[in-house]
């Protein structure tokens, strides 16, 4: 299954460098990246040794394949949205983190494209230019975004499962999406604003910050008709901790890198659909503030 991974970031370069073992990949990367890899191909190491040879550009716009995988930092999907625009593709994949991209997606693209969602737990740094470590292995969930069987999804699961990744295709998509959510709430805003790894959030005091923001997830989800306990999203976020207890969440290698965050479509997301439904959720409140006053003080935040 030819495929175009847009961001080509950790993860993207992960799973764009998984895939590039038995199928026909293009990472649209930054400059130097994509410099690197067209120069000596992509070293995936950590968890894998190996070497391969996708192609690399820095320009998304006319491309074509079977498959575009979406891996952008949330706040870059409405750009990538207009890249593949200009291209044609059987169907996209959005594997982000947080909500709402998947939307912004079909917004924006052909009517009729199918849009699957996808959500991810390998854990990946890029250590440097043409290098992305595995810092753990996880799986890659996707289906249909709205739920229910689909066809495009069985063929992108299989193809994923051909190339070694670990891969289920799921009818209650909603439902992971918004689990994944609540892991990310609880795990991604305390790791970053503590410096810490996954593994601080199963532990006094980040435990109860953590508990929490996951729990007030879970009840926005119920508000919204998806069947997440609390129990069941707080067993996620610890079984995620756990699993990847020595990684550095996406959130804390953006802080660490002073680079924008995705609290917007993370934290934030829970906090507007709280609003909306009039929940009150003081822990993802906080975490959001306390995220953007520090991409503020840095000037990291568009106006
Ligand atoms: O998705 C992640 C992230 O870092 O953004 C988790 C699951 C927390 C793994 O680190």
């Amino acid at each position: 299954m030819d495929t175009v991974v847009f961001g080509a970031g950790s993860l993207g370069s992960l799973v764009g460098g998984l895939l590039a073992r038995e199928h026909d990949v293009t990472l649209v990367a930054r400059e130097d990246h994509a410099r690197a890899v067209r120069e000596s191909g992509l070293r995936v190491c950590g968890e894998f040794d190996e070497r391969v040879v996708p192609n690399a550009t820095t320009d998304g716009r006319n491309l074509a394949a079977d498959l575009a995988v979406v891996a952008v930092k949330s706040f870059d999907t409405a750009s990538a949205a207009a890249a593949l625009a200009t291209g044609s593709f059987d169907a996209v994949l959005s594997l982000q983190n947080g909500m709402g991209n998947e939307a912004v997606l079909a917004e924006r693209l052909e009517p009729g494209t199918p849009v699957l969602a996808g959500t991810a737990t390998y854990g990946a740094v890029l250590r440097e230019p043409g290098v992305v470590e595995c810092t753990g292995r996880g799986e890659i969930v996707l289906g249909d975004r709205d739920g229910g069987a689909s066809d495009r999804a069985n063929a992108v699961g299989e193809a994923f499962t051909a190339a070694g990744l670990e891969t289920a295709v799921v009818d209650d998509m909603p439902r992971w999406l918004w689990e994944k959510l609540a892991v990310n709430a609880g795990i991604n805003p305390v790791t970053a604003l503590t410096g810490t790894t996954n593994g601080a959030v199963l532990e006094p005091p980040a435990r109860d910050l953590a508990r929490a923001a996951t729990r007030e997830a879970a009840r926005v989800a119920r508000e919204r008709g998806v069947a997440l306990s609390n129990r069941e999203a707080v067993d996620a976020m610890e079984t995620v901790a756990e699993a990847t207890a020595a990684n550095t969440s996406s959130m804390a290698q953006d802080l660490r890198q002073e680079r924008r965050t995705e609290i917007d479509a993370i934290n934030g997301y829970v906090v507007d659909r709280a609003a909306e439904s009039g929940l009150e959720v003081p822990t993802n409140r906080h975490l959001t503030a306390l995220v953007r006053t520090w991409e503020e003080g840095r000037g990291l935040r568009e106006e």
